[in-house]
């Protein structure tokens, strides 16, 4: 097939699952086209089925905002008739949606049919999408797109609870892709980190209000009470100031180390003990599926849809969202037996393998053909 895929190209979930499936859908022979307005940053090297068109918004005096939807739609349109594209795929309801529902309408006039699939990623249903500054045309994009599909049940539930959709939606979770999330022998950044041979837990996020840094901080000065510890704290944000403030306030800086944005997240995974998640809200928690990939157990709220991800008492442990009392003792709980740590390390894994890509991505690709109808983009197909 040849497919359009737009999204946003920097650090996070969205962007993240959306490149990764790209290049999963390029190596099986799919011609994949990213829309977008930088180089997505997981697009890292050059694959012959992969294409990237940058959408650029001409700027003017009189524009407050630039009016990207529509530099979006206007550059769909031009990809789908020069590529003859089969099949769009937007990441992120706003305002990917809706700038591919305009570039349809816009297509239909020429007698041009595309059909669009929209992939619901959490926030922009659960915290901006369902505010009354983008609902109406959040919510009419997705019931006019062909094809829905959700990162997992808790949003799907989110979505209908917050929305008046008509049609249905399909789940697809979240993917991990293996060649890359392994454990591997990481021991000499582990000598660096933690010398004395501490337990290391380990936070990834972009550091927004939503994924509640200050309760990791919190939750691990209980734990230095108790074991020697040591806390990664990987990403950057607008929260990144405050946190480091509490931890000068609770005087354990020496013990936390922040990292900022890294490419190789793997590598710093590979010697953790935990990871902890305690989001407020989270449709998925990607950051949590890829340590367990690398054998690493989640201590997390037990916010959405992470308890689809994160099963409790076996691949780590869920508390109430704010309750770093309670992350912190089943963070101990977990710490302090060897025998227990292994083995929440191999529930963790096994958990994992779930959500292989090999196991979802041909999930996406029947989905792709039951939208398409299995006609028009048969002749394209490999
Ligand atoms: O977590 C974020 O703030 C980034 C956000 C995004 O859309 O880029 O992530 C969302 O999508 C991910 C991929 O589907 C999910 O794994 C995350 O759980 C989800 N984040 C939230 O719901 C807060």
């Amino acid at each position: 097939m040849k497919i359009g895929i737009v999204c946003y190209p920097t650090y996070g979930g969205s962007g993240v699952v959306a490149t990764e499936l790209g290049k999963a859908l390029a190596k099986k022979g799919h011609k994949v086209h990213f829309i977008t307005y930088n180089e997505p940053v997981r697009l890292d090297r050059f694959h012959e089925n992969i294409f990237y068109h940058e959408v650029s918004a001409l700027d003017y005096p009189l524009f407050q905002f630039q009016p990207y939807e529509s530099a979006l739609a206007s550059k769909i349109v031009d990809v789908v008739k020069f590529e003859k594209l089969d099949l769009l795929h937007v990441h992120y309801a706003i305002p990917h949606a809706s700038a591919a529902l305009m570039a349809k309408y816009i297509l239909r006039e020429e007698n041009i049919h595309i059909p669009f699939i929209t992939t619901l990623h959490g926030t922009d249903i659960t915290l901006v999408g369902r505010d009354a500054s983008y609902l109406p045309v959040v919510a009419y994009s997705i019931n006019n797109s062909d094809g829905i599909t959700a990162v997992s049940e808790s949003l799907k539930r989110d979505t209908l609870l917050y929305f008046d959709i008509k049609k249905p939606i399909e789940v697809i979770p979240n993917f991990i892709d293996f060649s890359r999330f392994k454990k591997t022998n990481k021991d000499h950044f582990k000598k660096a980190i933690a010398p004395n041979d501490e337990k290391i837990l380990m936070h990834v996020s972009n550091f927004r209000k939503v994924k509640r840094v200050e309760d990791v901080v919190r939750m691990f000065d209980l734990v230095l009470k108790k074991m020697p510890a040591k806390l990664i704290l990987i990403g950057d944000g607008p929260e990144r100031i405050g946190v480091e403030m509490l931890c000068r306030n609770l005087g354990n800086c020496d013990q936390v180390r922040f990292v900022g944005k890294q490419e190789a997240v793997e590598d710093l995974l590979a010697i953790a003990d935990l990871f902890v998640l305690p989001s407020e809200s989270e449709s998925f928690g990607l950051a949590a599926l890829e340590a367990m990939a690398c054998e690493v157990p989640v201590i997390s709220s037990n916010a959405g849809g992470i308890a689809e991800v994160n099963i409790n008492g076996e691949t780590g442990f869920m508390s109430e969202v704010g309750d770093y009392e309670d992350m912190a003792k089943n963070a101990i709980y977990i710490l302090e037996d060897a025998e227990r740590l292994r083995k929440f390390k191999q529930n963790a894994l096994k958990q994992a393998q779930r959500f292989d890509l090999d196991v979802i991505l041909p999930h996406y690709e029947a989905y792709y053909a039951k939208v398409c109808g299995n006609t028009g983009w048969v002749e394209y197909n490999i």
